[in-house]
């Protein structure tokens, strides 16, 4: 093998490893969930381990989007209006996402592997 056919057989090869990468990448994936009306957009959610889940206010008001639940607690503290904040969700399993503001706020993020 010449210097330069084994230079194109690397370059194929490192395009391929880099092609493989940016699917790896790709497959993780974020959702929006916005908050309007004093609710959330969705009352259910399916996603993956490595999901991200980006929490938009839609309301003139603050919200305060938190989670107690074992497969990932957090808690988004207040914003206003047009403001959001990204969770990612790195453990398989059931999540009950809450509004410490308005206690009728309810979502559940099913987090699958
Ligand atoms: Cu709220």
């Amino acid at each position: 093998m010449s210097r330069s056919v084994f230079m194109r057989h690397l370059a194929a090869w490192a395009l391929a490893l880099a092609s493989t990468l940016v699917v790896t990448h790709a497959r993780a994936a974020e959702q929006v969930v916005s908050q309007k009306g004093k609710a959330f957009s969705v009352k259910k959610l399916k996603v993956k381990v490595g999901d991200s889940v980006k929490f938009l206010n839609e309301d003139p008001f603050s919200h305060n989007v938190f989670s107690l639940s074992a497969a990932k607690s957090f808690d988004l503290g207040s914003y206003p209006q047009g403001g959001a904040k990204s969770v990612t969700f790195d453990k398989a399993g059931s999540i009950e996402v809450e509004c410490a503001i308005h206690p009728d706020m309810a979502l559940t993020i099913e987090v699958e592997k």
